[in-house]
């Protein structure tokens, strides 16, 4: 029997090379897995280094329809993460891409492999405001304001702002 779609959420990451390419085509590349469709996107964003050096990074989050069983995503995303030439020589070395599975439905996942919720997100601006574009009741205001001291800033405008 087919499963039901769940709705999950990925971060998406990248300061090396050209990033905001990188997390373009993979926004296109997650729209064409099997038995999964990007039903939203953030923003992209501009964000300092958090815990790592390099480059400024280009990040986003996108919500994710898919029936895709939590494994089989994450095995997805990092081949996606090695097309994309994805290097691991120390850990939070600049990279052409990370994709970080944040959210899979209500799941808590606790397995050698993959943790979700991802274990550091609720510390990490870049992944809470483009969150909180998609899906503010899965972030709590007081980790927004716990996270308000790190640089980041939209490199579009919110669709509906007023215009100056
Ligand atoms: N990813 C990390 C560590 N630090 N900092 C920013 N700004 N953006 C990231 O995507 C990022 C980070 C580990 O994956
Ligand atoms: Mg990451
Ligand atoms: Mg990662």
């Amino acid at each position: 029997m087919r499963r039901d779609p769940v709705t999950a959420f990925i971060a998406l990451g990248a300061n090396l090379g050209d990033a905001r390419q990188a997390v373009e085509d993979a926004l296109q590349a997650l729209d064409r897995l099997p038995d999964t469709r990007v039903s939203a996107r953030s923003r992209l964003y501009c964000t300092a280094p958090h815990e790592a050096t390099g480059p400024d990074f280009i990040n986003a989050v996108t919500r994710l329809s898919t029936r895709l069983t939590a494994p089989q995503l994450l095995l997805s995303l990092q081949a996606l993460e090695q097309q994309a030439g994805r290097e691991r020589p120390y850990v939070n070395a600049p990279r052409t891409l990370d994709l970080d599975v944040l959210l899979y439905g209500d799941a808590t996942i606790d397995s050698p492999s993959l943790t979700v919720p991802h274990p550091r997100m609720w510390q990490r601006a870049f992944v809470l405001c483009p969150l909180a574009e998609l899906a503010p009741d899965r972030v709590p205001q007081a980790c927004l304001q716990a996270v308000a001291d790190q640089t980041i800033t939209p490199l579009t405008a919110l669709a509906g702002g007023h215009a100056p």
